[in-house]
């Protein structure tokens, strides 16, 4: 246990620091230095990131890097580049930085420089998606391909759904691109009703080839082409894999030569990067694919060069460490105010939370202290209408990143002014607040009605008016103090995209590091498909159970009430 972090000087020096900077506001801090946008902020990359609005000193950073390297955080950094086994639960390097190195240096695994493998696939992919792009590759009808449908779960949906609707200006006009996932049949069924089969190109995504939903959905999506072409050699035009299982693939149907392969050391959520980015290169082309790794690249340079405290992702790591384990915030919101980044906190939430969401560290000892968050959001201008009164007069305390695009990617008069307009007052009033004075000031009650209440001197409609505005007076004021990140870039280009997605990475890394956790297994997803697979037979059969209870009694009277009361 002495091996945790938490029982060094520095966290207790951080414990010690937190107490003090808790008792202090946010506009205090603004007050006391003029220049705190220019201290607290920071550009790389095509990105600007201002952390002035957090409740951190010069003093609190100071610590935070203590912190980083009693965690030894630049040995990490290097041990990552480097390709080394740091996913040590399930022996593997953690390469997604090798997916997207264009610098092309050797990154070696297990002896053997890999560049020249993910290159190929790089190649591989360029030919396949230029070939639907320009329509060379055609269905078996001999007609062109007109919707693409990536059939895949969890990493293998969300990175790349994400990136194929945030870049939406840059698709093939020709091309539809859809997102099948959930196994509810309703989410396939709803897709096919709009599809041609003839012009239909499926792309089944599977690191493993083994996860239920994906194969269930696969399997009826292939029944229903043979169904439509009468013909099931007709899957060979229709249908593509993206695996590192090369047998199963071919078990299922699918010829290894239409199989775009990735391999162990590539992580499920950290995948768009590899072959299982193939649907965003056929919608916006292979160019702008390899646009985007450049962006990741150029963060992953800075992420690997730059002192500590003038690193974008460590500086957000830091201070997100800071939240979590010293304010004991356990929540963090995201709040795109750049509409095509709709996707953005739903891929941020697997991000994030499937890489931090532990408690048992790297050496197997128990933490004792908070984790990762609970990250959660949706694009700004919409939160503003639903959910932002909590942030602003809740009693939860929640930092939240303001990700700010400068130009839209349409341009129609008067919107982008709008929405830059509230995503900067929003950042602004979290963090201000508004205190008693302020908002009697607003209201426009005379202070001597505060003070000696209703008044002879002033009219009856005018004392009833004060009253109930007095009434109304703690309910509109606002405490402030949330503390927030702002992100800025100009426009939301592959380049930037990937600069952005990049970024995230790496801060997840680093808050990994300093809490001694391993971001890169998922083990806790496990228990719920082994349960799930006892689950299935029963329902198969449909056979209801009242003797020998296998489950618990609650799950076995949900299960024969569900019986029951199925449609046969
Ligand atoms: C991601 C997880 C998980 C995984 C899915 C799909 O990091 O491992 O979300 O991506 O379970 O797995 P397959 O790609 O193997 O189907």
């Amino acid at each position: 246990m002495d091996n945790l972090i938490s029982h060094c000087a520095t966290w207790a020096a951080l414990i010690a620091h937190q107490k003090n900077l808790a008792q202090v506001h946010l506009r205090d801090l603004f007050a006391l230095d003029s220049q705190r946008f220019e201290h607290f902020s920071i550009q790389t990359s095509g990105l600007l990131l201002d952390y002035s609005k957090n409740r951190i000193t010069s003093e609190t950073l100071t610590l935070l890097q203590q912190l980083a390297t009693e965690a030894k955080l630049q040995e990490w950094i290097v041990r990552l580049f480097q390709g080394e086994k740091i996913n040590n639960t399930e022996q593997r390097a953690a390469l997604h930085i090798a997916l997207r190195n264009r610098s092309n240096r050797p990154i070696q695994v297990n002896g053997k420089d890999i560049m020249p493998e993910v290159n190929a696939v790089l190649a591989k992919m360029r030919r396949f998606s230029d070939a639907v792009r320009n329509g060379e590759w055609r269905g078996s009808t001999g007609k062109t391909i007109e919707s693409i449908v990536n059939i895949g779960i969890g990493g293998s949906d969300l990175g790349p759904a994400m990136v194929t609707r945030a870049l939406k200006a840059y698709h093939h006009p020709r091309l539809r691109c859809y997102f099948v996932s959930n196994v509810d049949a309703a989410h396939l069924g709803e897709t096919l009703a709009e599809l041609d089969p003839e012009t239909t190109l499926f792309i089944i995504a599977s690191k493993t080839f083994t996860t239920q939903e994906t194969l269930i959905n696969a399997q009826s999506a292939r029944q229903w082409l043979i169904n439509k072409l009468g013909n099931e050699k007709a899957v060979a035009k229709h249908f593509v894999a993206i695996s590192t299982a090369t047998e199963k693939v071919s078990e299922f149907g699918i010829d290894p030569v239409n199989m775009f392969e990735f391999w162990d050391w590539v992580g499920g959520r950290y995948s768009l990067w590899s072959a299982i980015g193939l649907p965003i290169a056929v919608m916006i082309s292979q160019d702008n694919f390899e646009q985007l790794l450049d962006g990741a690249h150029e963060l992953d340079k800075h992420f690997e060069t730059a002192p500590l405290l003038k690193n974008m992702p460590v500086l957000m790591g830091l201070i997100d460490v800071w939240y979590s384990s010293f304010f004991g915030a356990t929540t963090q919101a995201i709040l795109p105010y750049d509409y095509t980044l709709a996707l953005f906190p739903a891929y941020l939430q697997q991000l994030v939370m499937e890489s931090l969401g532990k408690r048992i560290t790297r050496d197997g000892n128990r933490v004792d202290y908070p984790t990762g968050p609970i990250v959660w959001g949706a694009p700004g201008n919409n939160g503003q209408h639903a959910f932002y009164q909590l942030l602003h007069q809740g009693t939860h305390l929640v930092p939240a990143d303001f990700i700010i695009a400068i130009e839209s990617q349409h341009n129609l008069q008067g919107h982008q002014e709008a929405v830059l307009s509230n995503a900067l007052a929003q950042s602004h009033a979290l963090m201000m607040g508004r205190n008693t004075e302020e908002t009697q000031s607003a209201l426009d009650i005379p202070p001597h009605f505060l003070q000696n209440g209703a008044n002879k001197s002033l009219s009856k409609e005018k004392n009833e008016k004060f009253k109930a505005l007095t009434e109304q007076l703690p309910h509109r004021v606002f405490l402030g103090n949330q503390p927030t990140n702002t992100l800025v870039y100009k426009k939301l280009t592959p380049y930037i995209l990937g600069t952005l997605l990049a970024l995230y990475e790496h801060k997840v890394f680093v808050q990994s590091v300093c809490w001694g956790i391993n971001p890169f297994d998922q083990w806790g997803v496990e228990l719920g498909k082994q349960v799930a697979s006892t689950l299935l037979p029963t329902l198969q059969a449909d056979q209801e159970k009242t003797t020998h209870r296998r489950h618990d009694p609650s799950t076995e009277g949900l299960l024969n009430y569900i019986i029951k009361r199925r449609t046969k």
